[in-house]
């Protein structure tokens, strides 16, 4: 009788990673644009600018998903930290797209590794 065990787990994986405490784990947009980061879909959203200064706080387990917005390639790069061993999307382009969940609290430098003021500042609480 493994139906119902394989009907209950499809059914944990459509209603998204459910965590122990019982809270879902979001996901948090940025578009990667030129040669800036911006929190939403919206490049042209000066309020919602990223920069080292201005972090983008995000809960721990959520995952934030890079989209490609800009007209030219870009790299979405964390170089390994105390935090966690990093990650490098490598060059993409429009419309490409990058996810990682951040499992530990912290603050995690995300970078451009083409152009080199276009930085971010991910602080996990
Ligand atoms: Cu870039």
């Amino acid at each position: 009788m493994r139906k119902p065990l394989i009907i209950a787990l499809t059914a944990a994986a459509l209603a998204g990673a459910v965590l122990p405490s019982g809270a879902v784990a979001a996901t948090r947009g940025v578009s990667v644009c030129d040669n800036y980061f911006v929190r939403g879909a919206d490049c042209f959203n000066e309020s919602r600018l990223l920069a080292p200064a201005r972090p983008f706080v995000i809960q721990k387990n959520d995952y934030i998903r890079w989209a490609f917005r800009g007209f030219n390639d870009h790299t979405v790069f964390s170089p390994k930290s105390s935090y966690g061993p990093g990650f490098n999307s490598g060059v993409r382009s429009t419309g490409a797209a990058f996810k990682r969940q951040f499992r530990k609290r912290g603050s995690f430098r995300v970078l451009c590794t083409i152009h080199p003021n276009q930085e971010m500042k991910v602080r996990v609480k």
